[in-house]
């Protein structure tokens, strides 16, 4: 029988390995509303740039358990969240043990729900007095972070057994130090950016080893945020200069960190000292995988090295945010992350990929591409265990408030009523079968126009 032309064969559907995790991520201070933290403080002075407050968030202080169900009537097994600082040491060692309680609530109900918990301990948040003592920059952080992680794993130890020390560093101390748009609003500090990134390489360095120390079976890593940044003209040197460095520092230093011990040539120079080991700290890699950005070199942008980051206009995008673009939603991004973390040597997990739309107009082909870029890499022999979707109901984005719209089910913060949108059901049509069907391959081939 002659094969019919290839253009016609049509695709098959990509099976994943048994036990891969279908999850969504999401982040304390982003869902669980009423928190008090160096986030409150910067909202409260009028930093939200939609001029919005968390407010309640998703509520989900009171009612995370309906969220959970949620997550398991799609099919999910896995859930990934975190746990609020503020709440559990108000003031320095003093510990909230309704806090705690609730903690460990949320944590049995996601596993009678057949959920994986995965507990991020720093997501962006901590407490404002931490804040007051200069934070990651901070001598003696490092231990502060652990005597909160210590009691954390003390008293939910026995319901979790996967956990991510930091989120994002990169993007924490670069919006905080650099681009002033997170607390504590710095603008062109890059050595500051330099020793809180450090600061929390140390920290996650000592949490590593007292979490195996009272867990010796648990799982500790940390999420990584990838940027995709390209030269904006190719054939100008310049801009593949600044392009470079900036992927040095925000893309690699982290990841350098722990595979050698110490940050890349020559931010190594502004860091602190590491006193203990980070090298090979960690049982698996977490990455936030979502964009590509152009570089272009720029005289007016000292802080970011020279290099002015941009969108173009002509790239599939979501929903604009207050004031500027979110990022091209580019699904091969996720290539050029795991790429990156394999000298590593360790499973690697994608901890969260998404997109902000409201109208769920890019979301499917997004999250069809993403899974068919992860798939490719397992097939290439990449240890990919795990794709976690950002993020289950839309919740308060940052500095962007509620503008921007991440959730596979829309929520309407006022009434708290939350309605799937279309890639609810596709992603739990993917993760009940284990598999990505063929027609989703085929419909979703190209972005919508
Ligand atoms: C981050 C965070 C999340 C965001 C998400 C969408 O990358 O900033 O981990 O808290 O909400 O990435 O922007």
């Amino acid at each position: 029988m002659a094969l019919p032309p290839s253009e016609e064969v049509a695709p098959a559907a990509l099976q994943f390995p048994q036990g891969f995790l279908w999850g969504v991520s999401t982040s304390a201070h982003q869902v669980e509303g009423g928190t008090r933290n160096q986030w409150s403080w910067w909202e409260e002075r009028g930093n939200i740039r939609s001029g919005e407050a968390c407010g309640l968030a998703c509520d989900w202080w009171n009612r995370a358990e309906q969220d959970f169900d949620l997550a398991a009537q799609l099919g999910l097994n896995a859930l990934r969240l975190s746990v609020e600082w503020s709440r559990i040491e108000p003031r320095p060692g003093e510990w909230d043990g309704g806090a705690l309680e609730r903690y460990r609530g949320m944590l049995s109900a996601l596993r009678q729900r057949n959920l994986l918990p995965i507990v991020c301990l720093h997501h962006f948040t901590h407490p404002l007095w931490f804040e007051d003592a200069g934070a990651f920059t901070a001598r003696g952080a490092p231990e502060v972070f652990e005597r909160f992680v210590r009691r954390v794993l003390a008293e939910l130890g026995d319901l979790c057994q996967m956990w991510v020390t930091f989120n994002e560093p990169n993007v924490y101390s670069g919006l905080g130090y650099v681009m002033g748009e997170f607390p504590p609003g710095r603008t062109g500090d890059l050595r500051g950016a330099i020793l809180a990134l450090s600061g929390m390489g140390a920290a996650h360095a000592r949490a590593y080893r007292a979490i195996h120390e009272l867990q010796p079976e648990a799982q500790v890593g940390f999420a990584h945020n990838y940027l995709v940044l390209e030269p904006a003209r190719r054939l100008l040197p310049l801009d593949g200069w600044v392009a470079a460095l900036q992927r040095k520092l925000f893309d690699d230093a982290f990841l350098q960190l722990l595979a050698r011990g110490r940050l890349p040539f020559p931010f190594h120079l502004a860091d602190g000292s590491f006193p203990d080991p980070v090298q090979g700290a960690c049982d698996f890699v977490g990455l936030n995988v979502y964009s590509r950005m152009r570089v272009a070199f720029d005289l007016r942008f000292p802080g970011q090295l020279f290099g002015r980051v941009f969108v173009p206009h002509d790239v599939p995008q979501g929903d604009h945010g207050v004031q500027a673009p979110y990022g091209e939603a580019y699904p091969e991004a996720i290539v050029e992350a795991v790429e990156a973390a394999v000298p590593l040597g360790k499973p690697i997990y994608i901890l969260e990929n998404g997109v902000p739309d409201a109208q769920d107009r890019i979301r499917p082909w997004l999250l069809v591409n993403a899974i068919r870029q992860v798939h490719k890499l397992i097939a290439a022999g990449r240890d990919v265990r795990g794709y976690f979707h950002w993020t289950l109901t839309d919740n308060f984005e940052w500095t962007h408030g509620w503008r921007l719209r991440f959730g596979l089910f829309a929520l309407d913060p006022e009434t708290q009523r939350r309605h799937p949108r279309p890639s609810a059901a596709l992603y739990s049509q993917i993760a009940r079968g284990n598999s990505l069907p063929a027609e989703f391959i085929r419909q979703y081939s190209s972005p919508p126009g």
